[in-house]
């Protein structure tokens, strides 16, 4: 084993700008007096990387050498946020960054700031992501992140002067992009098409085309660990640059087009979320990262082996499949084993299910993968064949389980016209996990139930987790300096338990007041961040509510709306007396995916009654409503620090986990929920007392579902849903126009298939208790600052601690 070498450092601030200087004249190209702050940023980025690589290549020779199987972490996507100030965290450099940086005539914050924020994911699920590969590094597990490096990531968002979602594409290539390290010697092969032959009695297929995987590898700098681990995100390039016979025929379109075709695959991010997708080209970047990703592991595992003894694979890297998009790696392993490496069938399988496990994160039946057995069939024809065989083995196995026929037939892999990615996984692999512990269960009794009473030593669950590096030290650093002189000591960064020593200081009025003191700076911070970034003037005098997550109508965005069309309607009317009113600004940040009607319809209705409510005098200095644009980390970061009430107010039972609440949760935000995903787990630990818990249970909202819905019911009963929906409908956010939100309105009075309606009046009450708490300060902060104490669980530390013990059975590096 290589000695652990600390990163190049330490250095000091003087060394430290003759290392940016340095980058800038030889990398950029410019003097320090001609560079501008993006000059001065990317010369930064390279100069810490150079501080990381020593690190890294140890690291990287651990990881082989040594034997502590490392981590595969397999996903199609990374939602990284900018990369400078958590590189310069954890190679110890923040100061001196901050001199350097100042000695050359700049300030920290414009360097920071110049960075392009890469969008290489939808949502939670590609931040999670994130948040993982930061853990492993942290606790010096050897891992590598898989992915594709999008050359477009998530659509910006801007909203037109209806107040609809515009989406244009994010150009985030445009600039030099310093951290990620384009390696063209460790290039894959990929291939699609064509058929499979019979040679010598044996399956060979002969595909019709093939695209070359390059990776471009980011540093993964672990805080404290001394450890660098690789993040290998792969584009794909052509190897038929240019067909020149084409064009010397001058016809130009035709002689780029291999190029075009196979550049495309890692052309652009699917904006789609939680949401029903089934695209060839998705498929195909599917196969292309996942294929490239186990033949790299492959390679680094067995360095210079021809006839390498893979059946000790699984020993040196175990991969999980974040989520149902890379699970053709199950039938792609079987694939290499055989037709590449010889190995028989009962062998191969060993292997492949010792290789994988897989994550599931929803609930929502249509956002499991299912492939049409004929796309598959075209574009990998050797899967299918393994696929079928696969599905036959598994029949077999639950037939000599005792498993009756229907339900085998309802468990089918593949069933003649599609093929089940969850199905495959959950059979495929050793472990199956949820999210959050009441999603986790709902996976056994619900979503996969047929496989939990065939399987029941597969499934367990992780609870997920944030990063306190990114979403509490960086992100808050007011908050950081009250805990550590509260607990005396920053270790809480890499041991978030250690909160709970706060939790008498909730008691100390002194320490209280010192928490709201922060909370009022980041509210005060973020009003210029407001301005800056979106031309708005915030009053930092109102109670900062908040409801920052993707479009979806299960997140129920509309329960909100609607309740603040109320209250508006309240005020205005009279009906609250200007005493009893509690200024408050409500901010929403969500995209919606572009083909996603109703929820395109949900953010025009959002930004139309902001245009109303902050254009009417009546409610001036009591009611503001605003909707971000681009909701991305960036805004988050800043955000969710200056938070007080956070909204988490999905339908019971859709929200698989959800990570926003932990993030609000850890800044001293307090939660408006439901009992679903990990709220659940938060109100545990954070008291029910410190938690505004409303609305149905997963129990009565099956209840409800079994019952009869009907959403119309609910709309008469409560006259203050009645005057909501009805201003909605009558015009009032459209100018007069009574067609303008007639989908949305008729959906909730006739479908409303989340239930929004029978929530509404439970969550139009609890606001009295809110207010009435937020009007004692000293309490409130008091329950503020216990969300922050004992939400220490909620580290992805631990998340990786629980995974490590239950799945992957490994640990960090000697
Ligand atoms: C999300 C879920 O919607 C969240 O509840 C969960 O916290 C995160 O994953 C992380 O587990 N999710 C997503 O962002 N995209 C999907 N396609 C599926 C789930």
């Amino acid at each position: 084993m290589t000695e652990i070498t600390a990163p190049k450092s330490p250095v000091t601030s003087a060394e430290f700008a003759d290392e940016i200087r340095e980058q800038l004249k030889y990398s950029q190209g410019v003097t320090a007096e001609q560079a501008t702050a993006a000059d001065v940023y990317v010369a930064a980025a390279k100069a810490v990387r150079n501080h990381l690589a020593d690190a890294w290549f140890t690291t990287q020779a651990d990881t082989v050498n040594g034997n502590t199987k490392a981590v595969g972490y397999l996903s199609a996507e990374f939602l990284m946020g900018k990369q400078l100030e958590n590189a310069l965290l954890n190679a110890g450099l923040t100061e001196q960054f901050d001199e350097a940086v100042k000695s050359l005539g700049f300030q920290p914050k414009d360097i920071v700031d110049a960075e392009y924020e890469p969008g290489l994911g939808n949502g939670g699920l590609g931040r999670l992501a994130a948040c993982f590969i930061d853990s492993l590094a942290s606790l010096g597990v050897p891992a590598f992140g898989y992915g594709i490096q999008y050359k477009y990531g998530i659509f910006k968002q801007k909203f037109d002067e209806d107040g609809k979602q515009v989406e244009t594409p994010d150009y985030w290539l445009n600039n030099e992009e310093p951290w990620g390290h384009i390696d063209y010697n460790r290039d894959q092969k990929v291939s699609f098409g064509g058929e499979v032959v019979e040679e010598d009695g044996k399956k060979v297929w002969k595909p019709a085309w093939s695209v070359r995987a390059v990776p471009v590898d980011y540093l993964v700098p672990g805080y404290k660990s001394q450890r660098v681990n690789t993040l290998r995100l792969w584009t794909a390039k052509s190897y038929d640059e240019f067909d020149l016979l084409a064009f010397n025929k001058s016809e130009y379109m035709d002689a780029v087009k291999p190029q075009v075709k196979a550049e495309n695959i890692s052309k652009i991010l699917y904006p789609e979320d939680s949401t029903k997708v089934g695209k060839e080209l998705r498929l195909e970047q599917q196969y292309f990262f996942v294929s490239a990703s186990l033949h790299d592991a492959i390679r680094v595992f067995y360095p210079g082996q021809d006839k390498p003894d893979l059946t000790t694979f699984p020993n040196k890297i175990t991969f999980q499949l974040n989520d149902t998009h890379p699970v053709i790696g199950i039938p792609e392993l079987m694939r290499i084993l055989i037709d590449e490496y010889g190995y028989d069938w009962d062998t191969a399988w060993g292997v492949t299910q010792k290789t994988f496990n897989y994550t599931c994160h929803t609930l929502l039946p249509e956002a499991l993968e299912v492939w049409p057995a004929s796309l598959i069939g075209e574009l990998l024809p050797r899967h299918l064949e393994i696929i079928e065989k696969i599905n036959e083995q598994f029949e077999a196995e639950l037939k000599a389980k005792g498993v009756d026929e229907a339900t085998a037939k309802d468990m089918a892999i593949y069933t003649g016209d599609s093929v089940r990615m969850a199905y495959l996984a959950t059979y495929g692999g050793s472990h199956v996990n949820g999210v959050a512990e009441l999603h986790s269960q709902l996976l056994k009794d619900v979503t996969l139930k047929n496989f939990s009473d065939a399987y029941p030593d597969k499934f367990t669950n992780v609870t997920n987790g944030v990063t306190p590096r990114r979403f509490v030290k960086l992100a808050n650093p007011g908050l950081s300096d009250l805990i550590t002189e509260g607990l005396g000591t920053d270790k809480w960064v890499s041991d978030l338990e250690m909160l709970e020593g706060l939790v008498p200081l909730a008691q100390d009025d002194e320490f209280v007041k010192k928490f709201a003191a922060v909370k009022a700076a980041n509210k005060h911070a973020f009003v210029g961040f407001a301005k800056d970034h979106y031309g708005l003037d915030i009053d930092e005098n109102t109670m900062f509510n908040t409801m920052v997550k993707r479009l979806h109508e299960y997140k129920r965005q509309s329960l909100k709306i609607l309740a603040v069309i109320s209250k508006y309607a309240a005020i205005k009317n009279g009906t609250v007396s200007a005493d009893d009113i509690l200024p408050r600004t409500v901010f929403f940040g969500a995209k919606a995916a572009p083909g996603y009607y109703l929820a395109k319809m949900t953010i025009q209705l959002i930004n139309n009654v902001s245009k109303v409510v902050n254009n009417d005098p009546d409610v001036k200095g009591k009611l503001a409503v605003h909707m971000l644009p681009n909701y991305n980390i960036e805004m988050a970061q800043n955000l969710i620090p200056a938070t007080e009430l956070d909204e988490q107010i999905s339908q019971a039972g859709k929200e698989a986990s959800g990570t926003g609440n932990m993030k609000f949760a850890l800044n001293g935000a307090l939660t408006v929920g439901t009992l679903d995903g990990a709220n659940v787990e938060i109100r545990e630990r954070v008291g029910a007392e410190n938690f505004f818990l409303f609305g149905m249970t997963v129990e009565e909202v099956d209840k409800l579902y079994a019952d009869g819905y009907n959403p119309a019911k609910y709309y008469e009963a409560d006259p203050r849903l009645k005057q909501a929906i009805d201003l909605v409908a009558g015009g009032t956010f459209s100018n007069g126009d009574r067609n303008a939100y007639a989908p949305l309105v008729s959906d909730w009075l006739t479908k409303d298939w989340f239930m929004t309606l029978a929530d509404f009046s439970a969550y139009a009450d609890i606001q009295a208790e809110i207010e009435k708490l937020y009007r004692d300060p000293l309490e409130w902060n008091r329950k503020a600052v216990l969300n922050v104490a004992n939400s220490g669980f909620f580290s992805s530390d631990r998340s990786i601690e629980d995974y490590l013990e239950r799945i992957w059975h490994t640990g960090p590096l000697a």
